[in-house]
C-alpha cells in the first residue's frame, strides 16, 4: 500500500524559502514517480504525476474512448440488415460492447481530473482525434465480418500490451476490453468463414471487403516510428509498451496465416516472407491518405461526426432524466413525482 505520504518532504523549516521549498518538494515527487515507473509499478489517480504524463494519458485515453463510440457507427449501420436473427443478435451485442468500452475509457480518463463534458465537446468540435479506420464506409455485409476479423484483430494487437500500461485505471479497463475484443474478432472471422463456404458471389464480396480494408487497417497502428512524435516519451513512461511499427509487423505476421485459412488474398503484391528477418515484408503504406483522413478528409469523416453530434443532442432528455433520478435518490430534489 502506498499513499501520498511518499510525496511529502519533511516538516517545513522555520526560515524556509517558499520558492526553494517548492522546487525540492517537486524534485522529491518526481523522484518517487520515476522510481515507480522504473520498478514497473502502477501509478494511481491519487499519486503525484508530472503534468506531461497526465496530459498524454488524457489525450490517448480520450482518443481511444472516442474511437470506441464513433466505431459503433460503421457496424451499427448493418444491424437492421443482418442476414439472420443469429447474426443480428451477435452484432447487436458487439456494437453495444463497443459503447461499453467507450464508457470504461471515459471513466478512466475522468480519474485524471478532466470532465467528460469537456472530452465530448473536444470530439464534437473536431479538436480531438478518433481512430482513422472509422472514417471508411461499410458497403456490404462482408465489411461487418472484416471489421471484426481485421479491425478488432488490430485493436487487440495494439491493446493487449496496454493491459500493462503504467497508469492503473487504463490498464485495468484494457484487461476487460481485450477479453471482449477477442470475442469480436472471432465472430468476424466466423461470419467470413460462413460466406467463404457459400456462393461465388459471397466469396467475391468478402475478397472485395478485404481489398478495401487491408491498408487502412495497417494504418490504425499509427505513423512509422520515425514519424511518431509521442512514442519515445510514452514508451519511456510505460504507457505504450511496443512501438507502432513493431505492432504493425506482429499483426501482419499473425494475419497472413488466418487469410490462408479463410481462403482470401491480402491485396499486397509486396507481401512475402523474409527468411533473414523472420517476418513478412509488406509494401509501404500511403501516409498521404492517412494524413488526409486525420485532417477530416476521409470518405466518411463528416458523416461520422454529424451522426455523433445528432445522437448526443437527441439524447439530451435521457441525460436530464438520469440527472433528475440521481438527484431524487440523493434526496436533494423535493419535487413530487407525477405518478408512482
Ligand atoms: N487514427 O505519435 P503517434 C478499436 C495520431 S479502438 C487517428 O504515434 P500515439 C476498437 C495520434 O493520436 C481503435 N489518429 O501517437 C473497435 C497523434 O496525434 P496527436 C483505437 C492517429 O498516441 C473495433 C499523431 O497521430 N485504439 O478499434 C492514429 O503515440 C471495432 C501522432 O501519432 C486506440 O486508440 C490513427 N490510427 O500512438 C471499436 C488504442 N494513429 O494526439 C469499434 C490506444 C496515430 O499527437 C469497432 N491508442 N494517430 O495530435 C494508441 O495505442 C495510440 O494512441 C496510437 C497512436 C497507436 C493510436
Amino acid at each position: 500500500m502506498y499513499t501520498q505520504s511518499l510525496d511529502l518532504a519533511g516538516p517545513p523549516q522555520a526560515e524556509a524559502d517558499p520558492e526553494t521549498d517548492r522546487v525540492i518538494h517537486r524534485d522529491t515527487r518526481q523522484a518517487a514517480f520515476d522510481a515507480r515507473i522504473a520498478a514497473d509499478a502502477k501509478i494511481e489517480p491519487q499519486d503525484w504525476m508530472p503534468d506531461a504524463y497526465r496530459k498524454t494519458l488524457v489525450r490517448q485515453i480520450s482518443q481511444h474512448a472516442h474511437s470506441e463510440i464513433i466505431g459503433m457507427q460503421p457496424e451499427g449501420n448493418w444491424i437492421s440488415r443482418a442476414p439472420s436473427l443469429k447474426r443480428k443478435a451477435i452484432l447487436l451485442a458487439k456494437v453495444q460492447d463497443e459503447g461499453g468500452h467507450g464508457l470504461y475509457l471515459y471513466s478512466a480518463a475522468e480519474t485524471l481530473n478532466v470532465s467528460r463534458d469537456d472530452l465530448v465537446e473536444a470530439l464534437h468540435t473536431g479538436r480531438a482525434k478518433y481512430s482513422s479506420i472509422f472514417n471508411y464506409p461499410t458497403l456490404t455485409w462482408a465489411d461487418v465480418g472484416v471489421i471484426g476479423w481485421l479491425v478488432d484483430g488490430a485493436a487487440i494487437m495494439n491493446q493487449v500490451p496496454l493491459c500493462r500500461c503504467s497508469y492503473g485505471p487504463y490498464a485495468r479497463a484494457m484487461i476487460r476490453i481485450c477479453k471482449e475484443e477477442s470475442f469480436h474478432q472471432r465472430q468476424g472471422f466466423d461470419a467470413l468463414r460462413a460466406m467463404m463456404g457459400g456462393t461465388e458471389a459471397q466469396r467475391a464480396m468478402v475478397q472485395d471487403a478485404v481489398d478495401r480494408w487491408w491498408f487502412p487497417v495497417l494504418m490504425m497502428f499509427g505513423p512509422p516510428d520515425a514519424a511518431s512524435p509521442n512514442s519515445t516519451q510514452t514508451m519511456a513512461w510505460g504507457i505504450k509498451r511496443i512501438s507502432n511499427d513493431d505492432l504493425r509487423q506482429k499483426f501482419v505476421d499473425a494475419t497472413v496465416e488466418q487469410a490462408r485459412v479463410l481462403g482470401v488474398t491480402l491485396p499486397d503484391p509486396g507481401l512475402q516472407w523474409n527468411e533473414a528477418r523472420g517476418h513478412y515484408d509488406f509494401s509501404p503504406l500511403d501516409w498521404d491518405e492517412f494524413r488526409r483522413v486525420l485532417n477530416g478528409d476521409g470518405p466518411c469523416n463528416r458523416e461520422r461526426l454529424a451522426t455523433r453530434v445528432r445522437a448526443h443532442e437527441e439524447g439530451e432528455w435521457v441525460r436530464e432524466a438520469a440527472m433528475a433520478h440521481a438527484r431524487r435518490r440523493n434526496g436533494d430534489d423535493s419535487g413530487e413525482c407525477d405518478a408512482r
